[in-house]
């Protein structure tokens, strides 16, 4: 599987559409069909060759690595919105499809060709991307054992006395030294009551004996993300921690073991969701139970209450129900999964806990 055939899809999308081509203007969208992290914008007809606009700073390196496309550049004297509305013209299109776009470019276009149909494609990328084809599989892999040696590293260092950037800075060396080319979003240590703050409080924090810790990681490779966390306990644990650390563990293995292609995705949540009320704490179970994850960390398919999507072979989703108290602390557990037509497989390491 390529991106080659990303683009074929979506090429067969804009025939069935009946819209004669796509500018896709989101950076990952760029890259998803390119290979190509800076492309400025791209543009694919539903037939025919897929245009590359690039600016200067950006050409030669696009000459090297952007692929199924023909790079088209913007110079620096060029206003790159006059030259792409004049190469939409020229091509003679009725139709145009669009991703995401500014409300100021998108009434420019609108403007510039009055008898040009415009149509919002974007959930029509979606469904392309959130399911993943083997290659994307391969680089999510890779991103989740990143992941899982930074939680390691998390597990082994953390003790009273750190301060939670410490332990964040230790995590991200260790997962940079091994060849992850950044973070999919900005590590989380919270420790002690902050830790019932789910996106973590200010990361500043002295670890003290006896607090819960909640380490929540993600490496990125090759632009494809990861998302892992755990929960610990910093010196002795008490045993309503280690009751709320049962109830989560144990609401997750119960949601993990209904995934397969074909569940309804908020069936999923429900099923976690259904567990932590049984034990009393509904309602302090404050997100959703997961989300896709692949280009963004935050991607289709969600798992969630108010979720449509059914789940299909080739979905990557991470499962991740939380019990937050306030004043008390959280506990949240999170891998991240590949959906398979029978099961769900883990990336991320269960091992490590
Ligand atoms: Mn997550």
């Amino acid at each position: 599987m390529s991106s080659s055939n990303r683009i074929e899809k979506m090429k067969n999308i804009l025939v069935k559409k009946d819209v004669d081509a796509i500018l896709v203007s989101d950076e990952k969208n760029i890259y998803y069909f390119t290979e190509f992290p800076w492309g400025f914008r791209l543009l694919i007809p539903a037939s025919g060759e897929s245009i590359l606009f690039v600016h200067s700073v950006n050409y030669e390196a696009a000459k090297e690595i952007a692929k199924n496309v023909r790079i088209d550049l913007i110079r620096i004297n060029e206003k790159a919105d006059v030259k792409i509305v004049s190469e939409i013209s020229k091509l003679g299109f009725k139709s145009l499809g669009f991703d995401r776009i500014s409300a100021t470019e998108y009434l420019r276009i609108k403007d510039s060709l009055k008898d040009l149909r415009l149509e919002a494609l974007d959930d029509a990328i979606w469904s392309l991307r959130k399911i993943k084809d083997e290659g994307e599989v391969a680089l999510i892999k890779r991103a989740a054992e990143l992941t899982s040696q930074g939680m390691k590293k998390a597990l082994e260092i953390v003790r009273p006395g750190l301060r939670e950037w410490e332990v964040a800075a230790e995590i991200e060396y260790e997962m940079r030294r091994l060849g992850s080319s950044g973070v999919a979003f900005d590590t989380i240590v919270c420790s002690g009551p902050e830790s019932a703050f789910p996106h973590g409080g200010l990361g500043e924090r002295e670890i003290k004996d006896g607090d819960i810790v909640i380490v929540d990681v993600g490496a990125k490779y090759r632009g494809y993300c990861a998302d892992m966390t755990r929960t610990l306990i910093a010196g002795r644990m008490s045993e309503k921690q280690k009751n709320l650390c049962e109830i989560v563990a144990e609401a997750q293995r119960l949601a993990i073991d209904r995934i397969r292609a074909g569940v309804r995705a908020k069936e999923v949540d429900e099923v976690a969701r259904k567990y932590i009320v049984e034990n009393g704490y509904g309602e302090y179970f404050v997100h959703s139970l997961g989300h896709g994850i692949g280009l963004n960390v935050h991607e289709p398919p969600a798992l969630g209450p108010m979720s449509e999507e059914i789940l299909q072979t080739g979905n990557v989703v991470t499962v991740e129900p939380g019990i937050y108290i306030p004043r008390f602390g959280g506990v949240r557990i999170e891998d991240t999964l590949l959906v398979l037509e029978d099961k769900a497989e883990r990336l991320t390491d269960e091992r490590i806990s």
